[in-house]
């Protein structure tokens, strides 16, 4: 970081005036340097700030780091790494660990030679998050045995960087209070969004440990994290809850036109492809370069192999991409200096050596891999055969589904539709049941309401091909009715229904059912989520009648309250409903679909949490018992909310 700091201030001048300026501009404009001022960017802050420590990891000099939220929502992180330097920046003519925390780095750009591989999203500094900050305090164990401190508030220095006593030990540790003034949604951190981002972080980085303590909680609690594997056990992780193929993690690691490229991979029984791919330990969720690049190169090497094997013949067409990443697992990670990042939000990788660094490594190596692992090879290409199959079959069926969409053309029978056309006011309940379905079509707005029945459980996606669930009733009901096609068909044009809303009873095979659905929307259509056209309806759980009036409540708080607020006498008469079945249709209709009173929450997909949401509906719906059962167990807590 010495030399960082040396090269940037040739850029900025040392001058404290322009310092403060920058600093400035940054609480002025935060957007500009975080992306948001939202929950996200709060948690960013702390992202910023690790990152460097694990830049000290990746240098060779750091194997811990310790991540606390304290009590009062501010954030300390602590390494054991070798301490930002405590001496005078010439250039600068203060400390270099004032740099590092008070001039502006141009957006994370270092320039090659260091060992700083920072960029992308984050990357901007740790500047930037002490501007955000209410106040932050670093502190240094040095290697001349002194332990140094300053402290900066709204990124103004408080004092100057000072001896506080002796150490025997190297680190860094950094403390910072966000600034409600700059994130006014909240400054709350969320537990659980910092946990799995730092245990992603932690796969990304083989052999480092994190350590995370939440102090907020009456019994503390520190998760740990470390994994020697790296992305190997991130694979493992992942396909936890499936069965997988073989046993084997599949590993590709190199370097090549300067880009280290380290790929892993597995497939699983399931149908679906489950690819995560990293820059600079960064998720991209649009891919790009990289995933370009791993793809062609698995490709064309099973092809390759499955021909010189004989298991293709002459006569087969080759296997698809699609085909050979039925059920595949893969975590993609690529480290290089000076990452562009493309597409509307940023999340897209545009390098064009990343390309042809992922694909020759990976070329390379899984060609070896194959020759020298002939079963697990053949196991692969035999379940990529049947992918094949399936496909056509599935061509086949998906024709005659996209014609029934496209055409318009014999909506399903069980669907009442509206009669508006105009797709931005029509709304389309899909419920639980016949008779609920009933009581729904009875109590719409017909001119904008639609309603499609669901006869009781819906089919898991995740154990099926697609070709079996292109011919399932409910789900070809889905797909026409929504008039969008699913997959590579898939054209949010032609969606007939701005809000799909999914209305289920409030216990838990509601809660399964609703799951099931959000599956298949996930898989099929993510673009619906995506786009929050994607809703679910919130029934109540009580009904309280008093003196001929009649209140719901949705929750037991909320029954509470009405209780408080109207007396807890004989006079009370409470109903729990245990299902829509059990509301006639004007019931039906005060509480759960009067645009005017209903509660509906709309389903949202956190892009950069998204192999959690992978992992969270395999286990849910995978083929492993024992993981569900852990994971059912371990969120019971939650269960109030999964009923909803
Ligand atoms: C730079 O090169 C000389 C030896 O120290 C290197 C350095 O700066 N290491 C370093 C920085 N370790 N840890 C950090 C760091 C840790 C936290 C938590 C926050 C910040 C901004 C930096």
């Amino acid at each position: 970081m010495n030399n960082e700091a040396t090269q940037t201030t040739n850029e900025y001048g040392a001058d404290q005036i322009q310092i403060l300026e920058g600093l400035e501009a940054v609480r002025k404009r935060p957007g500009m340097y975080i992306g948001t001022t939202s929950e996200r960017g709060l948690h960013h802050l702390v992202y910023e700030i690790v990152d460097n420590a694990v830049d000290e990891a990746l240098a060779g000099y750091c194997d811990t780091i310790e991540v606390i939220i304290n009590e009062d929502n501010s954030i300390t992180v602590k390494d054991n790494g070798r301490g930002i330097p405590v001496g005078i920046n010439q250039k600068a003519g203060i400390p270099a660990v004032e740099v590092v925390f008070t001039i502006l780095h141009a957006g994370g750009k270092f320039g090659g030679g260091g060992y700083k591989v920072s960029g992308g999203l984050h990357g901007v500094g740790a500047s930037v998050v002490n501007a955000l900050s209410e106040w932050l305090e670093v502190t240094i164990h040095s290697d001349d045995g002194k332990m140094y401190r300053q402290r900066y508030e709204r990124g103004h220095v408080v004092y100057p960087l000072k001896v506080v006593g002796d150490t025997d030990r190297t680190g860094t540790t950094v403390c910072f209070k966000p600034d409600a003034e700059i994130f006014t949604e909240t400054t709350e951190y969320n537990y659980n969004t910092l946990k799995n981002r730092l245990r992603e972080m932690a796969f990304l980085t083989k052999g480092i440990r994190i350590d995370l303590t939440d102090k907020r909680e009456e019994k503390e609690v520190t998760k740990s994290f470390c994994y020697e594997g790296g992305i190997k056990e991130y694979v493992e992780y992942l396909n936890k809850a499936n069965e997988t193929l073989y046993d084997s993690i599949v590993y590709c690691e190199g370097t090549k036109n300067d880009v280290y490229v380290e790929v892993a991979f597995q497939h699983n029984k399931s149908y679906s492809e489950s690819c995560y791919s990293f820059v600079n330990n960064i998720t991209t969720p649009e891919g790009g370069t990289h995933m370009t690049g791993f793809r062609n190169a698995i490709t064309k090497t099973f092809n390759d192999y499955a021909r010189t094997q004989k298991i293709l013949k002459e006569k087969d067409a080759n296997l698809s991409g699609e085909d050979i990443r039925e059920g595949l697992t893969a975590i993609i990670s690529v480290k290089l200096q000076e990452p562009q990042f493309e597409g509307q939000t940023k999340q897209k990788l545009g390098n064009s050596e990343a390309r042809g660094a992922v694909e020759g490594v990976v070329s390379e190596q899984l060609t070896y891999y194959l020759e020298q692992n002939p079963i697990v090879a053949k196991i692969i290409c035999e379940k990529a055969l049947l992918a094949q199959r399936a496909r056509e079959a599935a061509r086949r069926a998906k024709e005659t589904a996209r014609k029934g969409a496209l055409e318009g053309m014999s909506l399903p029978g069980k669907l009442a539709d509206c009669s508006d056309k105009n797709p931005e006011k029509c709304e389309i309940y899909i419920v639980e049941g016949d008779s609920a379905g009933g009581s729904a079509k009875t109590a719409r707005d017909r001119a904008t309401q639609a309603i499609l029945p669901l006869r009781g459980k819906i089919l898991n996606v995740e154990k099926s091909r697609l070709d079996k669930i292109l011919v399932n009733a409910e789900i070809r009901a889905m797909i026409t009715a929504f008039g969008t096609g699913i997959s590579d068909d898939f054209d949010i044009s032609k969606l007939r229904y701005h809000k799909i809303i999914i209305m289920t009873d409030a216990d838990v095979d509601g809660a399964h059912i609703s799951t099931l659905l959000l599956t298949f929307l996930y898989r099929f259509m993510p673009e619906l989520i995506k786009q929050g056209y994607v809703y679910l309806a919130q029934p109540p759980l009580y009904k309280l009648e008093k003196n001929k009036k009649v209140w719901y409540a949705y929750s037991d708080e909320e029954l509470n309250q009405i209780l408080t607020e109207v007396g807890r006498d004989g006079n009370n008469s409470i109903q729990r409903y245990k299902g829509l079945g059990e509301m006639d249709s004007d019931q039906l209709w005060d509480t759960t679909m009067d645009p005017e009173k209903r509660i509906l929450h709309r389903v949202t997909i956190n892009e950069e949490e998204a192999s959690e949401i992978d992992v969270t509906f395999m286990t849910l719906m995978g083929d492993k018992v024992e993981p569900r059962r852990e994971f059912i167990e371990a969120n019971a807590r939650y269960a109030k909310n999964l009923d909803i």
